[in-house]
Parts: structure tokens; C-alpha cells; sequence
């Protein structure tokens, strides 16, 4: 009977155990750029292969989030408002700039 009771006290800790390893399929923790008039803020972001950054819209002017070199190439609508979102799937650095005001610039590393 105690023998008993310590394996399943045993199974019970190694169920908890794997139950807090992440899930082998999770997506990689994603970041958010915020911009204003006329900046990208933060202008370096870096995630892993498979995260989503998201571009928060919060100035007055309408801007857009455009690739103008990279291992991929996007571009979003203009927008005032809102918020706009990309899952980045290649590896690489990215140089993104909104084709509006070509003076407002960022980069973007998938590592
Ligand atoms: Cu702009």
C-alpha cells in the first residue's frame, strides 16, 4: 500500500512536471512597435523565427509599415488608427520604412 501511494505520488509529480513545459508548437513571444508622428518607436525590434509584431497606430498623419530590404517583403495599408499585424517566417534583418515619410525608419531582425 505505501509503495503504492509514492508511485502514484511520483506519476502525479512527473504529470505536473510536463504539464509546465511550453507546448513544442508554441509561437515565439511576439513584440509591438508604436507609431507616431513621424517615427517608429521602438525603431530596432528583434524576435524569433515564427513571432508576430504588431504596428500600433497613434499619431495624427496616415503612415505605413513597408520593407525596403529583407528576406521578405510587406507592406500594409496606410492607416491613422488601428493596428496592423505580421507573423515573421524568415530569418534575416529587415529594413522597414513608411513610404509616406521616407525620413521614418526601422529595423527588424528574425533570428
Ligand atoms: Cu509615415
Amino acid at each position: 500500500m505505501h509503495a503504492r501511494k509514492l508511485i502514484a505520488a511520483a506519476a502525479a509529480a512527473g504529470a505536473l512536471a510536463l504539464a509546465a513545459l511550453p507546448a513544442a508548437d508554441a509561437a515565439p513571444k511576439g513584440k509591438s512597435v508604436v507609431i507616431r508622428d513621424n517615427r517608429f518607436a521602438p525603431t530596432s525590434v528583434s524576435v524569433a523565427k515564427g513571432a508576430t509584431v504588431t504596428w500600433a497606430w497613434r499619431g495624427k498623419a496616415a503612415h505605413n509599415v513597408h520593407v525596403s530590404s529583407g528576406p521578405a517583403r510587406f507592406t500594409s495599408p496606410n492607416k491613422v488608427s488601428g493596428s496592423w499585424s505580421r507573423r515573421l517566417t524568415k530569418k534575416g534583418s529587415y529594413a522597414i520604412v513608411c513610404t509616406i515619410h521616407p525620413g521614418m525608419k526601422m529595423s527588424l531582425t528574425v533570428k
